[in-house]
Parts: structure tokens; C-alpha cells; sequence
């Protein structure tokens, strides 16, 4: 039978090791957007061409070109940057992308807005503060996400250097990037990619390290997770996880999101063996044909997870130890001030959604640039979109919590519920968007707070989160309440997370517009309210109660 490989394949292949006619395509000032194959090897270089949706309609009938952008995303491994660098972050944003920094549900910063001919200095810009764009989207492994835990410094610094030796372990070894960009030397002789060949990987590839029992990272919804495991504060090995991931398409049942399975425990020498092991297995039995099940949770599922850990033990030469037993409290983030095990002071703020901007109602940029001004720590970007003033000593707090004050940066009154929420990008610039989600999600809250108000719950924390689309950028389909766009204005509601990521949801009604959300969601109230157990979380009364089924095998249970 003849099989016919995805098209995206071709291209890859065809890239000349992921070089395209990018070059040729940046100098065409004849349009702002790339040849249609280079739109896809861009991808690999950290960045999108993506249009003004709100304006897509009226330029049409104007018969104009799309008003074409770039979207570029980073590279930052467990998103750690120094005060100079988030200072350059911030400028870069202001002279070439559109004025605004997104924190990202990975833990790095994607700027929007960005026209052809801003893209070279760019990129040239974010590398000279030692940052790049390398795999930060295509069909290789993305940026490596690390708990944050400015609790536990000595340990976060040690599994945090994990995570950056994964990332770097896992890169494309390509000159593209340096010749096209930086205006490296060509290279004479043919170029390997040892590690990913010249198709590379058949679909985007995705790795996390938590450390309990903190899970902010969703370690379970990454195709391959490491759990640090620590004796007395020191680490001592992982527990490696492999096939989670969310993304689904509306009424395809043969998709579904799937939480990672546990293989087993490894020392810590072998992380990076493992890794590589993990990759290698997908890149040759992933599914190269359909992209929509060319993840490995899809890979995993078709070989069955024991063939798979076989498989992979016989790569990597080792064998699986039985995991650590680990407990993981929540997947949120914990505000305000707390002092690390190093003595430092670290401040978490809340960034709703993760932009950064200034506007009539908000300084927080140029706060944010006040602070780096003076900070002689890191920034950490949290998988919650949320933002840490990490490694604060002593005698420099009072400075640092003198401008929070000034620019307003720390909001008490913000409500546990908003605190524990997300949305994805959306609308203007995603284009696969079906609903609004970071644009909407900020009014929609207002109404959920009123509603808990009205129940005398104000103090209840769902971690609530919204996308445009099913295909799941906020992880929607872990949380407790998860509000997935289905058309404009209209969201599928899906209950049953439970808070530490452990637990897919479910559909729970279909379709709604806003005043359906609010109905729903009151009722649900109203019974939470008059029946729940004392400390029981809602999605956890939603099961207890028969509203929703808890899902076990998404394959059969997610589209139930
Ligand atoms: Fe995502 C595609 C934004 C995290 C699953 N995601 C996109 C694109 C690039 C749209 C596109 O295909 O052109 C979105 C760009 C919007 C814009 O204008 O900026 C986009 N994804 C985002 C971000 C910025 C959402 C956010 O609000 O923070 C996140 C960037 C993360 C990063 O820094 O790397 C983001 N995306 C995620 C996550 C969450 C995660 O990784 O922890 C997921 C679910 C986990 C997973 O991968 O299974 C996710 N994004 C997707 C998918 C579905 C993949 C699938 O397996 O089906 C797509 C569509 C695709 O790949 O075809 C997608
Ligand atoms: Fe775009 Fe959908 Fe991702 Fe939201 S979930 S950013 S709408 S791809």
C-alpha cells in the first residue's frame, strides 16, 4: 500500500537542514508574509507569520493583503532571565515587536506584532543578550519548562541546571539559525543532525521537570516529564514520564488529551541518555502521516505503554528502577513574598494572562523596567504566565517593594478564582482561533466573582483556565473548570481536574454562550454551596455528586 507522507514532511526534508528560502523570503518586499513552505520552517526558528484577524474581513473586501506579522517565542529554559536581560526583553518589544511582552504558559516570552523587515535585528538583538529562538515552535523539542521554587533555592538550582542541559542536549545542531540570522560562515560540507535527521521530529515534542509537590509545571501533560526526587534537600534521581499532551480536535473522537505515564526511576547521570533515548523512539515510530496524531502520546498508545518502556530501556541501555512515590499540593502558583532556603526574598506577581504592557489602566511595564533597573537577581517566568522578582537580598527589599507599591504591581483584592486562572492568546493574532480567550476571559471573571459572591464563596480557588480553541495552549483540559472555544462567543465547559493536574476533565455542557456559562456555572454553585464536604475541591464535589464521570482512560472516557 502506498502510504503518502504528510506534506509538512517534504518540506522538512527538502529544507536543506531547516535553511528553506528563508533568506529569500525576508528580502521579498513585495509582500509581508513568507513563501508557504518557509511558513512552516520559520516555525523552527522561533517564529509565526500570523495576521490581524480583527482586519482579516475588511481587507479582504478592500482586496488587500492580510496586514501580515511575525510572532516570535524564545527560547528561555525554566524561564529564568537575569534583571539585564528582561531590561533588553523590554526594549526589543518596544523598537521592533508591538509595544507588549506575553509570558507564556512554557515559561518564556513571545513578542507579536513583529514586521519583516524587523525580524533580522531581532533576532540579532535577543542573541546578543545570550537569548534565542532556536526550537522554540517546529517539530522538535520545545522550551524545557523547571518549576520555579524560589522556596528551595539550592534544589531549584540544581534541577534547574537539568533543565537547561536537557535543552541544550535537545537542539537541532543545524547552523541555519547562525548563517540566516547572525550571518554566520556557510558551512562547506553537508550538515548532520545527528540527534533528529534531516525530517526531524514528526510533530512538536514537549519536556518538564517538577519538583514536588509543586505541580505548576503540569508535568503531565508533557510528552516527557523528569520528577525530581530529593533525599534531605539533595537530589538524587528522577521519576521519568512520557506521552502526555492536550491537544484534540472538536468532534474527532480519535483525539484526546492523555496525562504521561509513569516508566520508573532513573540516577541522575542518566537524564540526559533518557532524553535522547525518548526523542530518538519518537522520531522513528511517531506517525509521520497525520499530523493530528503524529504526537507520541499517540505513539504510546498504539505500542502500548510496557512495549514502549521496553523499547526505550533497550535505547537507552538501562533499566527503569520502580518510581518514588511523590505527592504533588497544587497546580498553581504561590504569591507575594517568601524567603529561600539561601536566605534571598522572591515575589511572585500575578501578570493576568501574561501580558505585559503599559496602558490607561496599568503601568506594570514600565514597572517591571523600573525594577530591573535596580534588581541584582533573576526574573522567573512561571507555567502559570505569572512573573517572580527571584533572589532578592535582604538590604535591597525595601527598594524593590517601594516601586511594586509606586507602580501598583501587587493587588490583594485580586480573588483567589482569577488568581488560579489562564487563557490562552486567541484573538487577534492565533489563527486557529475560534473564540476570544485573553481579550474575554478578564470580564467573564468579573461575572464568575460575582456569582461565587452571591453563594458566599468568594474564597473557593478552581483553577479555572480558557483557550480559543481545543487545541489546549492554556491546558484547559486539567483544570477544574476548563472553558474551550467552540465559535464566536461560544465555549464547550468541561469539569473534573483536580487541582493537581492529575486528573483530566470532561465535557459538562456543550456549546454555551456567556449567559449559558452563567447559568451553569450558578447551579453549580448553588449545589456546591448547600452539599459540599468541608475543604473538598469543586471538581472533586462535581464527581463525588454524579454531575460529571472522572476519566480514566481518556481514550474511551474523554469523548463519552
Ligand atoms: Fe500552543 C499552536 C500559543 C502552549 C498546544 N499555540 C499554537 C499557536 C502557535 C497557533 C498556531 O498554530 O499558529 C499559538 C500562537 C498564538 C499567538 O498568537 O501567540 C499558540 N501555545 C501558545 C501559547 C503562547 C499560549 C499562551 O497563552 O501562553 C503557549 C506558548 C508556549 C511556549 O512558550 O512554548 C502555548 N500550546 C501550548 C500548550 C501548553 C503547554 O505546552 O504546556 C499546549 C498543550 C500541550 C500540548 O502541546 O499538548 C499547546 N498549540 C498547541 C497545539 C496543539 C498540539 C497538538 O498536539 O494537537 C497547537 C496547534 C498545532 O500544533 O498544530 C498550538
Ligand atoms: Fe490559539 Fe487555540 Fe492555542 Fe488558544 S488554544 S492560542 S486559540 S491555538
Amino acid at each position: 500500500m502506498d502510504i503518502q507522507l504528510n506534506p509538512n514532511e517534504i518540506i522538512k526534508a527538502e529544507s536543506n537542514f531547516l535553511r528553506g528560502t528563508l533568506k529569500q523570503s525576508i528580502q521579498d518586499e513585495l509582500t509581508g508574509a513568507l513563501s508557504a513552505e518557509d511558513a512552516q520552517i520559520s516555525k523552527f526558528h522561533g517564529f509565526y507569520e500570523q495576521d490581524d484577524r480583527d482586519s482579516r474581513l475588511l481587507r479582504q473586501s478592500r482586496l488587500l493583503e492580510p496586514d501580515f506579522s511575525f510572532m516570535l517565542r524564545a527560547r528561555l529554559p525554566g524561564g529564568v532571565c537575569s534583571a539585564r536581560q528582561w531590561l533588553a526583553i523590554d526594549s526589543i518589544s518596544k523598537r521592533l515587536g508591538n509595544g507588549s511582552i506575553r509570558l507564556t504558559t512554557r515559561q518564556t516570552f513571545q513578542y507579536h506584532g513583529i514586521i519583516k523587515r524587523h525580524l533580522k535585528p531581532l533576532i540579532q538583538q535577543i542573541n546578543q543578550s545570550m537569548i534565542d529562538s532556536i526550537g522554540g515552535c517546529g517539530d522538535v523539542n520545545r522550551n524545557v519548562m523547571c518549576n520555579p521554587n524560589p522556596q528551595q533555592s539550592e534544589l531549584h538550582a540544581e534541577v534547574y541546571q537539568w533543565a537547561r542541559r536537557i535543552s541544550e542536549q535537545l537542539l537541532p545542531q543545524t547552523r541555519a539559525y547562525h548563517e540566516i540570522w547572525l550571518d554566520g560562515e556557510k558551512l562547506e560540507q553537508p550538515e548532520q543532525e545527528e540527534l533528529y535527521g534531516s525530517n526531524y521530529l514528526p510533530r512538536k515534542f514537549k519536556t518538564a521537570v517538577a519538583i514536588p509537590p509543586y505541580n505548576d509545571v503540569d508535568i503531565y501533560t508533557n510528552d516527557l516529564g523528569f520528577v525530581a526526587i530529593a533525599e534531605h534537600g539533595k537530589l538524587v534521581g528522577f521519576n521519568v514520564l512520557a506521552g502526555g499532551g492536550m491537544g484534540t480536535t472538536h468532534g474527532d473522537r480519535s483525539t484526546f488529551p492523555r496525562l504521561a505515564d509513569e516508566l520508573g526511576f532513573i540516577a541522575v547521570e542518566n537524564v540526559l541518555k533518557v532524553a535522547e533515548a525518548v526523542v530518538t523512539l519518537q522520531r522513528d515510530e511517531g506517525n509521520r502521516v497525520s499530523r493530528r496524531h503524529a504526537r507520541l502520546k499517540y505513539t504510546i498508545e498504539r505500542l502500548g505503554a510496557e512495549r514502549f518502556k521496553q523499547l526505550l530501556e533497550q535505547r537507552a541501555q538501562l533499566q527503569f528502577k520502580p518510581p518514588h512515590a511523590v505527592t504533588f499540593k497544587h497546580q498553581g502558583d504561590r504569591y507575594g513574598w517568601v524567603q529561600g532556603s539561601d536566605m534571598r526574598w522572591n515575589l511572585t506577581l500575578f501578570i493576568e494572562n501574561g501580558r505585559i504592557e503599559d496602558n490607561q489602566n496599568s503601568t506594570l511595564m514600565s514597572g517591571l523596567r523600573a525594577i530591573a533597573g535596580i534588581h541584582q537577581g533573576d526574573f522567573r517566568i512561571t507555567p502559570n504566565q505569572n512573573l517572580i522578582i527571584a533572589g532578592i537580598a535582604e538590604e535591597h527589599k525595601p527598594a524593590i517593594q517601594a516601586l511594586v507599591a509606586q507602580f501598583g504591581l501587587c493587588d490583594d483584592s485580586i480573588s483567589p478564582l482569577r488568581r488560579n486562572s489562564l487563557a490562552c492568546v486567541a484573538f487577534p493574532t492565533c489563527p486557529q482561533a475560534m473564540a476570544e480567550a485573553e481579550r474575554y476571559f478578564p470580564q467573564l471573571l468579573d461575572q464568575i466573582e460575582q456569582l461565587l459572591a452571591k453563594h458566599q464563596l468568594s474564597q473557593l480557588d478552581p483553577v479555572i483556565r480558557m483557550t480559543g480553541c481545543p487545541n489546549g495552549c492554556a491546558r484547559p483540559f486539567v483544570a477544574e473548570i476548563g472553558l474551550v472555544g467552540k465559535g464566536p462567543g461560544r465555549y464547550n465547559l468541561l469539569l473534573g481536574g483536580d487541582g493537581r493536574g492529575q486528573r483530566l476533565n470532561k465535557l459538562y455542557r456543550e456549546n454555551l454562550n456567556e449567559a449559558g456559562i452563567l447559568t451553569t456555572l450558578d447551579a453549580l454553585f448553588t449545589q456546591f454551596a448547600q452539599h459540599a464536604l468541608p475543604d473538598e475541591r469543586l471538581a472533586d464535589f462535581a464527581i463525588r455528586s454524579g454531575l460529571i464521570r472522572a476519566v480514566v482512560n481518556p481514550v474511551v472516557d474523554f469523548h463519552e
